[in-house]
């Protein structure tokens, strides 16, 4: 039995998600057919961020291994709203999940159009803005800068009435301020961490080897840095935060939980194991049947941090 959760007035069977565009559901239902949807990976699924326009995706290579990690420069690939309309959202609609539709403008105007057409599907059950994309040619990330953030959200803001996440980037100066930005403007919830910014070098030639030159690190090389971000942003904040970067057990999931996140999200350990996210989940069941104290209360001092606090240990 997993432990049932509340994110954002949206019921979950438990709080394991994955990270936008680290699961490939429809293909995945291809190669597993029916058996996935009996047996999802996932709490709730999260799709790879879309845009007005359909893309391409950066030039290859757009993936490097690092030490305990992986760096990427997708690039955003898909085939633009109207075409993620007719043809994934239906089948993503099939998932025995709540769904949350990642989104990602150029400008705010692009960012409005998407989420009025996507906040009136009935298909969906949340939005989650992708402000902090590190992977766009023009190098502009609207979640780098609270002011941004907070514009971007009170333009949105009014466009829908369901819950908007806000998708928050390591790479601000200071995440916790982006994430006070999102809430004062109307976010429901924060997402983090996105991608480290990053690159690697051909050990032949010394030049970059990632076709767009940089790219996003994940995994577990991140994991340290994600877990204090999401400790200080649930401690600033009062909507919960999805807390997500290098997550591969039930133990790191619980680490997250523990520092103030409502839910997690598996990212790059579902490259290796795609149904790692049921594995994470029959862990963090076993490891709340031990009661473990939450960090909250028993190291930060005796109060618990801001948020909602830790969905799962006592
Ligand atoms: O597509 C990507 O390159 C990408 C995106 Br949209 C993102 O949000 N984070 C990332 O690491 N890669």
């Amino acid at each position: 039995m997993t432990a049932r959760v509340e994110l954002c007035g949206v019921a979950l069977g438990g709080p394991v998600l994955n990270g936008s565009g680290t699961f490939d559901a429809i293909a995945a239902r291809r190669a597993f057919g029916d058996a996935l949807l009996e047996r999802f990976p996932f709490d709730a699924f999260v799709s790879k961020t879309i845009t007005v326009e359909p893309r391409q995706g950066n030039p290859p290579p757009r993936l490097w291994e690092t030490p305990a990690g992986l760096i990427n420069s997708i690039g955003l690939p898909n085939k633009g709203l109207e075409g993620f309309l007719a043809s994934d959202l239906p089948e993503l609609a099939e998932l025995p999940v709540p769904l949350v539709v990642s989104v990602m403008g150029f400008s705010r105007d692009e960012l409005a159009a998407l989420v009025a057409r996507v906040g009136e599907r009935d298909e969906v059950a949340m939005i989650e803005l992708n402000v902090s994309c590190p992977n766009v040619e023009t190098g502009l990330v609207m979640g780098a800068d609270p002011a941004e953030t907070a514009r971007a959200l009170e333009r949105v803001r009014p466009l829908t009435e369901k819950p908007l996440i806000v998708k928050l980037t390591p790479n601000a100066e200071e995440p916790p301020a982006v994430a006070a930005a999102a809430e004062s403007a109307g976010a429901d919830a924060v997402s983090l961490i996105n991608t480290l910014k990053g690159m690697a070098l051909d050990p032949e030639t010394r030049r970059p080897w990632l076709g767009a030159v940089t790219g996003g690190v994940s995994g577990p090389a991140v994991r340290a840095v994600a877990l204090e971000q999401v400790h200080s942003v649930s401690a600033r904040v009062t909507i919960p935060t999805i807390g997500m970067g290098g997550i591969a057990s039930g133990g790191q999931a619980a680490d997250f939980l523990a520092a103030g996140a409502t839910c997690i999200a598996v990212g790059t350990e579902s490259f290796r194991d795609p149904a790692v996210g049921r594995r994470i989940a029959s862990e963090l069941v076993e490891l709340r049947q031990t009661r473990q104290p939450a960090f909250a209360q028993s190291e930060a001092g005796g109060t618990p941090s801001g948020g909602q606090g830790s969905a799962l240990l006592p």
